[in-house]
């Protein structure tokens, strides 16, 4: 046992003060026809949860992950890092894992010991989902921390580079079927650029999109059955990044004829990112059929990076929550791609954080329940385009009228009266009377 302080996370109800309970999260709770922990497939990013370790660019690590391994960036590290997230994810009830490649094994110098690394741990990792019945919701390739990734991955400018970067989606690919992922994900990390002095943008988003046409081809011929997803994020490392949001994706997927194989995973800090709200991108992916899977954290209107902070926004989870039910739920799961500030350095913290994230979300839904449940927003909604049930309305929705047609109408009216209104404060305050009361 790593966390041997730490006792299995109970629901104890919104008047514990019990740091290690539930206060929302409560599994088995029946809301709109549907047990909790089934809206709700939380998954544990392993870069992070078992990785992140409070370092940055101006300090070193503050908290101790190396989950007493002798030395950090071995194959014994490797495994206790299995140990510690299996025990983790059973003790806070978490169904499902996210991985990058290099997130499982230390990275060799040569690609072929990588990936027997990677067939070893993959390995253990199936034997400890049997144990417990975690499985993985989606694995990724790191195509961005090594320096041969400089110039880009799919877009990068070195045919050698393309193949080490094809090898990692190949390998990934490999691991997340024999994991049995749900899931497959391409976050273009490098995949952007600083300046058109040096740039050849077309070349690069038709190499990328060539290399993601090969990973469907490849991935549905060992038997992968599950989406593939684009990560949408505006800039950083890159200034700028092709996968920009949601809006930019669905257009690159279509352009390349790449929409049948992908769906969208939607992270809030990087919709903060791209100057949108959580939900907006929640939203355009979804009247898309392209909402999948979500990393659920949340960024800082104040900073201007990806800060991957534990969800604590109640109104942005609510707003969220509206969405994914409102999409049917998700493919995928809420996989918070998150970890602790730096001066939250105990293993106590690990498991506060999750409780956090998870209760909010729970929070979250609990709160779309009501919303749904009262209706009034609804309706507004649905009242507000009232005047397109008039004949000539559904004529417009129906495609059967002409500017012509419309402008003798105009000329009929001759002028407007007042518009309605939007009434935007009502509907708010409505908001915080279904929350508080
Ligand atoms: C980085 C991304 C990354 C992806 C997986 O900003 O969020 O963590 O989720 O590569
Ligand atoms: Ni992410
Ligand atoms: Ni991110």
């Amino acid at each position: 046992m790593i966390f041997k302080d730490i006792p299995e996370i109970k629901y104890e109800g919104k008047d514990s003060t019990n740091p290690l309970a539930f206060k929302f999260y409560d599994k088995d709770r029946y809301v709109l026809g549907k047990k909790m922990s089934e809206h709700l497939p939380f998954a544990m990013a392993w870069w992070h949860n078992l990785g992140a370790s409070g370092s940055d660019m101006f300090g070193r690590d503050t908290i101790d992950k190396s989950f007493s391994a002798s030395e950090k960036g071995t194959m014994e590290h490797a495994l206790a890092k299995v140990d510690a997230g299996f025990e983790f994810m059973q003790k806070l009830g978490i169904k499902y894992f996210c991985f990058h490649d290099v997130d499982l094994v230390p990275e060799s110098d040569d690609i072929n010991e990588t990936n027997k690394r990677l067939d070893d741990i993959s390995d253990y990792i199936l034997v400890k989902m049997k144990e417990t019945g975690i499985k993985c919701l989606w694995g990724t390739a790191n195509m961005f921390s090594n320096p041969r990734f400089m110039n880009g991955a799919g877009s990068t400018n070195d045919v050698n580079v393309y193949c080490f970067a094809a090898a990692q989606i190949k390998k990934a690919l490999d691991i997340t079927v024999k994991l049995g992922g749900k899931g497959y994900v391409f976050w273009g990390g490098r995949e952007g650029y600083e300046t058109l002095l040096n740039t050849d943008v077309k070349f690069e988003q038709e190499n990328i999109a060539k290399l993601m046409k090969m990973a469907v081809k490849y991935g549905r011929k060992i038997g992968f059955k599950g989406d593939f997803y684009i990560e949408p994020k505006p800039k950083e490392p890159m200034k700028h990044q092709y996968d920009y949001d949601a809006a930019t994706s669905i257009s690159f997927l279509r352009q390349y004829g790449l929409d049948k194989d992908f769906k969208l995973n939607i992270e809030a800090n990087h919709a903060t990112l791209a100057g949108h709200t959580f939900e907006h991108e929640l939203r355009i992916a979804s009247i898309n059929n392209m909402l999948g899977s979500i990393d659920a954290n949340e960024g800082d209107p104040n900073l201007g990076w990806d800060v991957d902070r534990f969800p604590a926004d109640v109104y942005s989870a609510t707003y969220a929550m509206l969405e994914v039910i409102n999409n049917g739920g998700l493919t995928g799961g809420f996989n918070f791609d998150a970890k602790n500030r730096r001066p939250s350095n105990t293993y106590s913290d690990m498991f506060e954080a999750f409780i956090l994230g998870m209760d909010t979300f729970a929070l979250g839904l609990l709160n779309a329940e009501k919303i749904i449940k009262d209706g009034r927003i609804n309706k507004f909604i649905k009242e507000k385009y009232s005047s397109f049930e008039s004949s000539l309305g559904q004529k417009i929705r129906n495609e059967e009228t002409s500017l012509e047609e419309l402008a003798s109408k105009a000329s009929e009216l001759k002028g407007m009266g007042t518009p309605s209104s939007g009434k935007q404060e009502y509907l708010e305050e409505i908001i915080n009377q279904i929350l508080f009361s």
